[in-house]
């Protein structure tokens, strides 16, 4: 069996214009914030130096989820996830995603995916916990599209960015700044990292497939 680089959820077409417009609209509102402005040495490292977000961020490929990385078979518990059988009755079919949140930091930007309970049984058991630190946070807590990684930075950064706001907000972390956007409410939790809940979920139809590269 020929394993991909990894099975996830793809973003129709149309969708994913719709989705990269609106994160480019709130990279570009973020960085003209006076609340921004004053943490602007979370992504500059100097305090009198502009960002352009929308430069800072380089984005690659199709946007997607993934469920399982399985870097063509040499990830641990590949095999075990491409015989599941959730797997391979839902493969090619078409879910629904709900992007309920997008986040930024001096790393990443990307978009929270709340999974559904069907969603989940594609979700891998051990996705919250191969991490380090490891966390107690819910299954399905690290679901995210991508949206952009700063220079030299990998895509596998995003959902540990992800995991590591969640990991605040469980802990009750009273986030430093609150801004009511046009998007929904903008907070800020430290080191520069930003979170938009989404007054309205991005509802997006995506095909679970896989990717070979
Ligand atoms: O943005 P992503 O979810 O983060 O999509 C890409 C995709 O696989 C191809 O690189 C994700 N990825 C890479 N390495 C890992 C890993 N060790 N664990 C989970 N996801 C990973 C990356």
């Amino acid at each position: 069996m020929s394993l991909p680089l990894y099975f996830g959820w793809f973003l129709l077409s149309p969708v994913q214009n719709k989705v990269r417009c609106t994160s480019m609209d709130f990279l570009k509102t973020l960085d003209t914030l006076e609340a921004f402005k004053k943490y602007l040495t979370d992504f500059t490292g100097k305090p009198e130096k502009e960002v352009d977000l929308e430069q800072y961020f380089q984005a690659k490929g199709p946007l997607h989820c993934t469920t399982k990385f399985c870097n063509y078979g040499k990830a641990e518990g590949a095999k075990e996830y491409a015989e599941n059988p959730a797997v391979k009755e839902f493969y090619s079919s078409v879910f629904e995603l709900s992007l309920s949140a997008l986040f930024v930091t001096p790393r990443t930007v990307g978009a929270r995916v709340s999974l559904t309970e069907e969603q989940l049984l594609l979700w891998p058991a051990d996705a919250e916990t191969e991490v380090e630190p490891a966390t107690s946070l819910p299954l399905g807590s690290r679901a995210h599209v991508t949206l952009g990684c700063a220079e030299g930075v990998e895509p596998v950064q995003t959902g540990l960015d992800l995991l590591q706001i969640l990991a605040l907000q469980q802990e009750g972390q009273q986030p430093e700044t609150v801004e009511e956007m046009e998007l929904g409410s903008l907070t800020y939790y430290g080191e520069g990292r930003w979170w938009l809940k989404l007054r309205e979920p991005i509802c997006s139809p995506a095909c679970f497939s896989s990717f070979y590269g």
